[in-house]
């Protein structure tokens, strides 16, 4: 028998360091113009490429980014660095990612009125895991312990929604009565402070979501699950080749290709149709037209990005209360970024109002839900 799924809880967790764009852009032209001193003559050679220099107007200016959260912000901002300084831990203590991941489930399983025996399954679904093995699912779910299983899964920026897909399915087919998704986003190790067109745009954060059956559903603040929808279409344009092939090759496992790059304008250019596509044919397909959307926790890429999908969608800008922002102060946080804005933004709706979360990015991928107020 096949019942409902609804979700009935959401955490965030914010780590404590913030960084500016002021900060981020101080400390990546130091280190350029020590780079272009220390090259100078290569540079004027024209053997060695000068490093341009970065400008916190035009962050602001081209992303809408004005600050991010760092899980560590040791070693970030240090121009002998440039990269986070993470402790060394243990095999028997709690692993980074694990520790994110447990704040966000604790308030998860708190806004939704439940607590571990309620929950079967557990998917850490994020842009990257720390390791290969175990699962960090399954550190968390003996962390918190849950009886049943749980799994990783990367989709990069769509990672959180895919896992809501699988979690949805999950409780709609009986073979779960409970299920937390899990997003801890720690994408500071991977971002190449080095790199101007790229330095300023991510952030650490993580998010988890409770999914159950509408049957056991206790919260007052619970979102039927009307429907979801995925989809991948394979793009180079935003890649990380770091992985464990890395160690049998004679690479540099430090390369700047080894780390986040994109084509950004390319990227731009082909998601946001894609994106704004998706949405309206998603809404179409369950008959609900735009203009009956209260609200949309959109992906928190870029806000001209998200501009233009709503304007493609309703003809006009949406509004901050129709489409909240969360990259200003969050910058992106891969998979979390329309979590996050859900989480921040849910509690003023009707029952009734009807909403979507889509996330879109690497891969490229693509997903959304559709949700209504209970
Ligand atoms: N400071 C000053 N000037 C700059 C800077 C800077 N920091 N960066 C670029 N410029 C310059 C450029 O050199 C260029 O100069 P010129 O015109 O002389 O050539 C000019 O500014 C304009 O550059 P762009 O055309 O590149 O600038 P855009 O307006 O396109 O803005 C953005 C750049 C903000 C990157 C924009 O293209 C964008 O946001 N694109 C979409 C990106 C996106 O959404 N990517 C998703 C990636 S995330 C994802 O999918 C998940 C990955 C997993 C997580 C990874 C964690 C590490």
């Amino acid at each position: 028998m096949t019942s409902s799924a609804v979700i009935s809880g959401v955490g965030l967790w914010t780590p404590q360091y913030q960084i500016s764009n002021e900060e981020l852009v101080d400390s990546y032209n130091a280190w350029a113009e020590r780079f272009n001193q220390n090259n100078a003559s290569a540079i004027e050679r024209g053997e060695v490429t000068a490093k341009p220099l970065s400008s916190a107007s035009f962050i602001e200016k081209a992303s809408g980014i004005k600050s991010r959260y760092v899980y560590s912000k040791e070693g970030v901002l240090d121009i002998d660095r440039m990269r986070p300084s993470l402790d060394v831990r243990d095999d028997d203590q709690v692993s980074h990612q694990a520790e994110m991941a447990i704040a966000a489930a604790q308030k998860a399983l708190q806004a939704a009125n439940k607590s571990a025996k309620d929950i079967d399954m557990v998917i850490v679904s994020c842009a990257y895991t720390q390791r290969s093995y175990p699962a960090v699912a399954i550190e968390v779910q003996s962390a918190l312990g849950i009886e049943g299983f749980a799994f990783d899964m990367l989709v990069a920026c769509s990672s959180a929604t895919f896992g809501l897909q699988r979690a949805v399915d999950a409780i709609k087919a009986g073979s779960s009565k409970g299920v937390l998704v899990i997003n801890p986003e720690l994408t500071s190790p991977q971002v190449n402070y080095r790199d101007r067109d790229s330095h300023f745009i991510f952030g650490d954060v993580a998010t988890a979501v409770v999914v159950e059956s509408s049957q056991t559903c206790q919260s007052t603040h619970a979102f039927d699950v009307l429907s979801t929808r995925c989809v991948t279409t394979y793009s180079n344009a935003i890649r990380s080749n770091f992985g464990y092939i890395t160690h049998a090759t004679d690479e540099d496992p430090y390369s700047a290709d080894k780390l986040f790059h994109q084509n950004g304008r390319k990227v731009f250019k082909e998601v946001c149709p894609m994106a704004a596509e998706h949405i309206e044919s998603h809404l179409l397909s369950e008959g609900i037209r735009v203009a009956d959307l209260k609200r949309w926790w959109l992906h928190q890429a870029n806000l001209n990005m998200n501009l233009l999908i709503s304007r493609r969608l309703l003809g006009r800008d949406a509004t901050k209360e129709e489409a909240p922002v969360v990259l200003d102060e969050y910058a992106n946080t891969a998979s979390a970024g329309s979590i996050i804005a859900f989480a921040k933004y849910h509690n003023d709706m009707s029952s009734g109002d009807i909403g979507v979360i889509c996330s879109f990015g690497a891969g490229y991928s693509i997903g959304s839900l559709i949700l209504r107020k209970r």
